[in-house]
């Protein structure tokens, strides 16, 4: 017979029976059927985001999440670090590599099927090579399979326990339920993995421990409700919108960034903004922006997904002016990036003043295709 599960086998959490506003809650009758039918148990929370992809709320905080991680990385020597290719500067933070040092750390380069094809593994590994430091690196999408036979090959060397690490909705408990077949809760909500999950796994001889994201607030899609950033969150390769410069005009992803061209340096400038499926990128004239926020936020102009879904006080914009030329990017951590085809650009970039934007030497590099 199976021994009593206590945990959550989706999420981690300590199962109850008592509060189904609480983290690791199931009916006790469900509980004992399940038990009795030798059959997986999962929370309410998870059974839900299993099978209707509906989420339950738990209340997190940021801090006490931080607080455990910290913890929890003393215990372990070897790290797993995923970080999502889409969002590198979200991911990849000095606040983690910081407390690293003395750690065997493998970097996981999760969801690159989201890139354009045309983007070689090499060029990706070099870009990665100069950012990271450590020539650890493994690209893979656990979504189509990718990268993942080499990173398990490099796994069996190591013979001793793993904790996987990284932000929310990396794609940490994707990877290990591709490399060890478990079926851990997976979702497009943040905060899937609610605590550590211990995983024995024979094919590596080892241990890895699933561990719930980091958050640190500042990434624009953290001021969007679950719901919407499960919304936006891409699952298909990142669309992309190829603009001709236009002194004074805008283009503005959802209704959360506006960026405005106020200066061409060189006569012609091409530019192109990436961005998942459901981020709409539009071309406007600067007499109509301010109009366009006002009605069409949450309607037209997603994220946000709803219209009053964001509190005005929390969208208290500021301007940045950023030049950028050819083989540079301006980063919009969570929700795309601008790329510079050819010329140079003086850009006003209007955004709410808690998030940050990253410029960064271009990932998708200009000159291939000429
Ligand atoms: N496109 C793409 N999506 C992926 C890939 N891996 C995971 N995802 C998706 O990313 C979302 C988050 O995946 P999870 O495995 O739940 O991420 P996590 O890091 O465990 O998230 P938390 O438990 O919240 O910390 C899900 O919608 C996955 O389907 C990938 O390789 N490519
Ligand atoms: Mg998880």
């Amino acid at each position: 017979m199976r021994e009593k599960p206590i945990i959550c086998e989706g999420c981690g959490a300590k199962l109850q029976f008592d509060n189904p506003n609480v983290s690791g809650y199931i009916p006790k009758e469900v509980y004992l059927k399940r038990l009795s039918e030798g059959k997986e148990i999962l929370c309410q929370r998870c059974f839900q985001m299993k099978h209707y992809s509906k989420l339950k709320h738990i209340d997190l905080s940021n801090e006490e999440l931080w607080k455990r991680f910290k913890k929890l990385l003393d215990r372990f020597k070897n790290v797993l670090w995923i970080i999502d290719i889409f969002d590198f500067e979200g991911n990849f933070r000095k606040e983690i590599s910081s407390l690293l040092k003395n750690k065997n750390v493998i970097y996981v380069i999760n969801k690159i099927d989201l890139l354009p094809k045309a983007v070689t593994r090499r060029e990706m590994y070099d870009w990665l090579l100069e950012r990271i430091g450590s020539d650890q690196i493994y690209l893979v999408s656990a979504m189509k399979k990718l990268g993942i036979q080499s990173l398990v090959r490099r796994l069996k060397v190591i013979r001793d326990d793993i904790l996987i690490i990284g932000y929310t909705n990396a794609g940490k408990s994707s990877l290990i339920n591709k490399i060890c077949g478990t079926n851990i809760t997976v979702s497009s909500f943040p905060n899937t993995t609610l605590d550590l999950i211990k995983i024995e796994s024979t094919d590596l001889n080892l241990n890895l421990y699933d561990t719930p994201g980091i958050t640190f607030g500042d990434r624009f899609i953290d001021i969007l409700s679950p719901v919407c950033q499960q919304k936006i969150l891409p699952l298909n390769e990142l669309k992309r919108k190829t603009f001709k410069a236009v002194s004074e005009k805008f283009y503005l992803l959802g209704a959360l960034v506006q960026i405005k061209v106020r200066e061409l340096k060189t006569e012609k400038a091409i530019f192109q903004i990436f961005a998942p499926e459901n981020v709409v990128i539009h071309e406007t004239k600067p007499e109509r922006v301010k109009e366009l926020i006002e009605k069409q936020s949450g309607r037209f102009l997603v994220p946000p997904c709803k219209p009053g879904e964001i509190s005005t006080d929390r969208l208290n914009y500021k301007v940045k002016s950023i030049i950028i030329n050819e083989g540079k990017e301006i980063v919009f951590p969570g929700i795309g990036w601008l790329t510079m085809k050819k010329g140079e650009v003086i850009f006003d970039i209007y955004f709410p003043d808690k998030m940050k934007i990253y410029k960064r030497k271009a990932l998708i590099n200009p000159r291939r295709r000429r």
